[in-house]
């Protein structure tokens, strides 16, 4: 298509949007991440999420996982605050958690749901309850993974919701969501990065080498569409190809959105800064051998150089 406005992510937009650490501040000024992750089987993907939270610079981040992962996560992670779920014979989350984090909603500035949950009757019910047929909540929520692949399964969840939505698929999963192959996906990554955001009212952050991240088309009051935006990230990093490295950028982006960055700039940042700090990385060892948990500890040093 040729009447996409793209614009390349740079490091002088992003220093521009970074949020300020006023001297007087303290950790309520940068805001409270719930992340919802992990089951018997993935429990690192919890840790990773939440760790490049703190990384990223949220004043407090809770972390939700079923409660056989509980004690191994916590007992990883000093800074966060704990939230076991109830959950079903194979560890994962049960639908009835969707409830529980109900109940407690009002006290996050942001949620990151989906790494490492697995997919079952339960966790398909669990995403139902809490992201499509729950309350409608404002708050802004970022949903990545196995929230992703459970999404899939729920026909026209799009229409069930509202708020302010995104979504961080690698192309296997947006092929999932939108039915389509992976090679189809890839074409033309910009535009279907677009279309698909527009369809969902969501940023659509399409992961990869050059991710794309898009903002959907609003249709305005008189009658004229507001076009949506597509920012690409300058970066193509195999060191990148790695497990894990896609929930750094969960916990990155969920971090933004907790100290309120507006999603779209919120998923630009924190494309840009994953990019940045794994740079960083690999310039230092080469791309083979990359941990996500390195790009992670990256963070702190790329976004305050950046400051
Ligand atoms: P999963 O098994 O679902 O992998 P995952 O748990 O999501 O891993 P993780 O969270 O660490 O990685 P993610 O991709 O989310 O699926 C992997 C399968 O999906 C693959 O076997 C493949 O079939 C398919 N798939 C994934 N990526 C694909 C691609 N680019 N093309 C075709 N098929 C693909 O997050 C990885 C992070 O690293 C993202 O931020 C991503 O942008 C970044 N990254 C990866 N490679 C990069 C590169 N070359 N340059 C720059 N950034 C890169
Ligand atoms: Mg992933």
């Amino acid at each position: 298509q040729d009447d996409i406005s793209l614009e390349l992510l740079t490091v002088d937009w992003v220093s521009s949007q970074i949020p300020p650490r006023p001297l007087d501040s303290h950790k309520g000024t940068y805001g409270h991440l719930l992340v919802v992750a992990g089951s018997r089987n993935f429990v690192g993907a919890a840790c990773l999420v939440a760790r490049a939270a703190h990384r990223a610079g949220a004043g407090l981040v809770t972390l939700a996982t079923p409660e056989s992962v509980y004690p191994i996560v916590a007992s990883q992670l000093t800074e966060t605050i704990h939230l076991p779920l109830p959950e079903d014979a194979e560890g994962r989350v049960h639908a009835d958690a969707a409830q529980v984090i109900h109940e407690g909603l009002t006290r996050y500035d942001a949620l990151a749901v989906g790494s490492g949950l697995g997919q079952s009757e339960n966790t398909l019910a669990f995403i139902e309850g809490l992201l499509v047929d729950g309350p409608v909540s404002t708050i802004p929520t970022l949903v990545d993974a196995d929230g992703l692949n459970n999404l899939a399964r729920l026909p026209d969840w799009w229409q069930r919701r509202s708020g302010p939505l995104v979504l961080t698929p690698h192309p296997g999963e947006m092929a999932t969501l939108t039915g389509l192959s992976t090679l189809e996906v890839q074409r033309d990554r910009a535009a279907m990065a677009r279309q698909w955001a527009t369809q969902w009212q969501a940023v659509v952050v399409l992961k990869g080498a050059f991710t794309a991240v898009a903002e959907p088309s609003v249709p305005s009051t008189n009658g004229e569409q507001y076009e949506g935006l597509v920012r690409l990230s300058p970066f193509a990093n195999p060191g990148l190809a790695s497990g894990g490295t896609g929930d750094v950028l969960t916990g990155i982006i969920g971090s933004l959105l907790a100290q309120g960055l507006a999603p779209f700039d919120a998923s630009g940042c924190g494309v840009y800064l994953h990019g940045q700090a794994a740079a960083a990385v690999t310039s230092a060892q080469g791309p083979v051998g990359l941990l996500a948990s390195e790009v992670s500890e990256a963070l702190p040093l790329t976004i305050n150089s950046l400051r």
